[in-house]
């Protein structure tokens, strides 16, 4: 009962505006109890533009997110920027980072910015962040960065939270062609060759464009934008290939199947969490050893 009268509390400052209502909603999404908050939120949801960025280790993705919350504020938007390091379990690092990153939009009360970690949601690292961006969208926040390094597969799931899907490189680092050859290639909506200062930048836009010729593209053809995201170039063509982009989603109704299919990952993810928990909890009471393992597993499922 008494949570259940906190969780009104809370929803209540979280109507009003509340940034520290947000940010605990988050906290507790973190912690996997934030079911029911996204349960009364969700019907809030669904005006936010989102869009992901990732990249590898230190090719400026914070450093450009800083930039791109620049331009949406000099729009009049307000903006949530949601930090994921899938490597760590915990959030400091990416939150001590971001803190000089990120700084000058600390005090700015239309900008909330957030690393996530993942201690006990059932979907992962990936449920935590899709709650996250739920609530951020609830909140009423115009645009929602979501920042994950990028390496592999779970940081894909994270990206395809996203509507659009920005993929940071960097020239003179090997990094950046295994990232492409990792898969990541084909959810990128906007390639970003960052630190343009850089002698090889020109080589590394060469590299992409003849890997993007090897592959199909049926319907939206990515974009390649180069940035110096320190010096803050190029952020304004960035975010324009960003809008072009969801006025392609909204043009040809794309928007509502990467809705669905952000929808379904995110259902999958906290079904399979679900389930396994119920099977953990199945084996250790009634796993039986005297018959063998299939038959054993057979017995538990027709259980649930
Ligand atoms: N030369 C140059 N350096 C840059 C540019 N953009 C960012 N940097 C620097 O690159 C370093 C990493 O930048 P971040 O923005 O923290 O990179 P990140 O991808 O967020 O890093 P992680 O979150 O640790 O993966 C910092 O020292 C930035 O100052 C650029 O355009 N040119
Ligand atoms: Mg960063």
């Amino acid at each position: 009962m008494k949570s259940q009268a906190s969780d009104a509390e809370l929803l209540r400052d979280f109507d009003r505006g509340s940034q520290r209502a947000l940010a605990r909603a988050i906290s507790r999404a973190e912690s996997g109890r934030g079911g029911e908050l996204v349960r009364a939120l969700y019907p809030k949801t669904g005006r936010a533009m989102t869009i992901g960025l990732t990249g590898p280790p230190g090719v400026g993705k914070s450093t450009l997110a800083s930039g791109l919350v620049r331009k949406a504020r000099a729009l009049r938007r307000s903006v949530g920027v949601v930090s994921v390091d899938p490597s760590s379990p915990f959030s400091h690092g990416a939150l001590l980072g971001d803190r000089i990153r990120l700084n000058e939009h600390f005090t700015d009360e239309r900008v909330f910015i957030r690393s996530m970690a993942s201690r006990g949601h059932l979907g992962g690292l990936a449920g935590a962040t899709g709650d996250a961006v739920l609530m951020m969208d609830a909140f009423g926040l115009d645009v929602v960065l979501i920042e994950t390094v990028g390496v592999g597969q779970s940081e894909v799931a994270i990206a395809e939270l996203a509507q659009t899907t920005l993929v940071a490189l960097q020239p003179g680092s090997g990094d950046s062609i295994q990232v492409l050859k990792a898969g990541i290639m084909e959810i990128a909506d906007v390639f970003v060759v960052n630190k343009a200062d850089h002698p090889m930048a020109n080589q590394l836009r060469r590299e992409i464009r003849s890997m993007m010729e090897m592959l199909q593209w049926p319907g939206w053809v990515p974009e390649l934008v180069t940035t110096q995201a320190l010096a803050g170039d190029g952020i304004d063509d960035l975010w324009a290939a960003v809008e072009r982009h969801v006025a392609y989603l909204n043009e040809t109704g794309e928007i509502e199947q990467r809705r669905r299919e952000a929808f379904i990952h995110q259902v999958r993810q906290l079904a399979l969490g679900q389930l396994e928990r119920r099977l953990d909890h199945a084996l250790r009471e009634d796993a039986r050893d005297d018959v063998d393992p299939y038959e054993a597993a057979d017995r538990i499922l027709s259980s649930f």
